[in-house]
């Protein structure tokens, strides 16, 4: 009787699939000349351009990478860093490499997550010649976000601040998850219980005959 009731349903499943997320906006190539992770760049001059002709051409921010000073003229002062997603975040990190940050002494730039204003998430005092990474942590409301418009979108602006710097590469890691829904049908009996149930209502409907008469 059950495998007959399971003939008339199907099964929904639900699959969660996670994966990870790993995308660059430039390359991490040492502004272009190989110097480390952390280290020592000396004196980047506003002549200064290590840009390759694919981050020449860019338009989702590594345009503003490898070269000194970003967000100085002949650059435009504000920019877009943007991350397109095609699953939703669960947790992200965004990173960037920079170079002669110097925010208490110069100005701080402004920096947005999807249009919303990080306050004073960019104030370093990395220093004249250096280089560093920061890594900043999605809330939950900038992952919100983020999902909803299936982009990650970071703005820099220069906010008036005199502060000459440039960027090796921008970053974002992190994990999705979506939700795929599988349907399918459950077993169908075999050709022998279905006779024996055809049987069974049979002799069901002969015994009710024979209380009756
Ligand atoms: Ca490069
Ligand atoms: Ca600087
Ligand atoms: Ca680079």
């Amino acid at each position: 009787m059950k495998k007959f009731i399971c003939l008339l349903g199907w099964m929904l499943t639900g699959i969660v699939n996670a994966a990870t997320v790993d995308i660059y906006v430039g390359d991490n190539d040492g502004y272009g000349i190989g110097i480390a992770d952390n280290g020592v760049t000396g004196a980047f001059s506003f002549t200064t351009d290590n840009r390759s002709l694919t981050e020449l051409g860019a338009t989702n921010g590594a345009q503003q990478t490898d070269f000194y000073s970003a967000l100085f003229s002949p650059l435009p002062a504000t920019f877009d860093v943007v991350f397109s997603l095609t699953e939703n975040l669960v947790w992200a990190t965004f990173e960037v490499d920079v170079a002669d940050l110097q925010a208490s002494q110069l100005g701080q730039f402004s920096v947005l997550f999807n249009g919303v204003l990080k306050a004073s998430i960019f104030n370093f005092q990395d220093g004249f010649g250096n280089s560093a990474i920061h890594s900043f942590s999605l809330d939950a409301n900038d992952l919100s976000n983020a999902n909803t418009s299936n982009e990650f979108v970071v703005t820099f602006n220069r906010n008036g601040s005199n502060d000459a710097v440039a960027f090796d590469y921008f970053r974002l890691t992190g994990e999705t998850q979506s939700l795929s829904v599988q349907t399918r049908a459950l077993a169908v009996p075999e050709p022998r219980s279905i006779v024996l149930l055809g049987l069974g209502l049979a002799s069901l409907a002969f015994a009710r005959r024979r209380s009756q008469a």
